[in-house]
């Protein structure tokens, strides 16, 4: 089968992370077909995605040319190919909790993911910190708290070793970097423990590497 995985920059697209993340750090090979941000207009829009899908956005999973859209269909897809790979927990208990706290981050968190935009190389510590993203910031460190202490024994990441979960949650880790964010120790423990994978510091290198500036994503950028 052949995948090809349609994302965005690199610097930017907090979606277009999560399963790329996932599909690196899980060793499954694919092509990966990167596409450009255009804010010329005054909106946001994904230059040259309409070949890929009507939906219009990034990220896409090509497989065999037929597209698979949005980061949680994508990442169950992958799951579902690719069984030997474990990339939900085992157990059904955790298992339930790790598609609950992706579910959580795929419908909510609107005011951090609004107030503290992706911005993996830049640095803007102490802005974008509201009252309403302070309570979404809140909500995710108990939502680890409980992961690490209930299912996290066995490694250092949410449920233990490398899952989905962690995939989702990656560019919440590079945000609380870029705005500074401070943390508990088991937040923080759990931070490092992200950056440290070796698909987060591939993607994170690339996005240092880009250049372009799309001012929509740039709240906090001087003039
Ligand atoms: N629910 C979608 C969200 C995808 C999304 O909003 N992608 C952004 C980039 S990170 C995008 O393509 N924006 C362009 C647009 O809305 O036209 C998912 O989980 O994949």
């Amino acid at each position: 089968m052949k995948l090809q995985l349609v994302i965005g920059n690199k610097n930017y697209s907090s979606w277009s992370m999560r399963p790329w993340i996932l599909l690196r750090q899980a060793g499954v090979p694919f092509e990966e077909v990167q596409l450009k941000f255009d804010d010329s207009d005054g909106g946001l829009r994904v230059a040259g995605i309409e070949k890929f899908s009507a939906a219009g956005k990034v990220p896409v999973l090509m497989i065999d040319g037929e597209p698979v859209w949005d980061s949680l269909a994508i990442a169950e897809t992958v799951a579902e190919m690719h069984p030997e790979k474990q990339l939900w927990p085992e157990d059904p208990v955790a298992r339930r909790v790790a598609r609950s706290v992706c579910a959580e981050m795929h419908s909510g968190f609107q005011a951090l993911r609004g107030a503290m935009v992706m911005n993996i190389r830049s640095k803007h510590p102490g802005k974008g910190m509201t009252p309403e993203s302070r309570k979404d910031i809140d909500r995710i460190v108990a939502l680890w708290t409980d992961c690490r202490e209930r299912f996290g024994g066995a490694g250092s990441l949410l449920f233990g070793r490398f899952t989905i979960a962690d995939a989702f949650y990656a560019p919440v880790v590079t945000r609380f970097r870029t705005y500074a964010v401070k943390l508990p120790r088991v937040a923080e423990e759990y931070c490092e423990a992200v950056l440290a994978l070796s698909a987060v510091r591939e993607w994170s290198d690339a996005a240092r590497r880009e250049t372009e500036f799309v001012a929509a994503d740039e709240p906090y950028a001087k003039g």
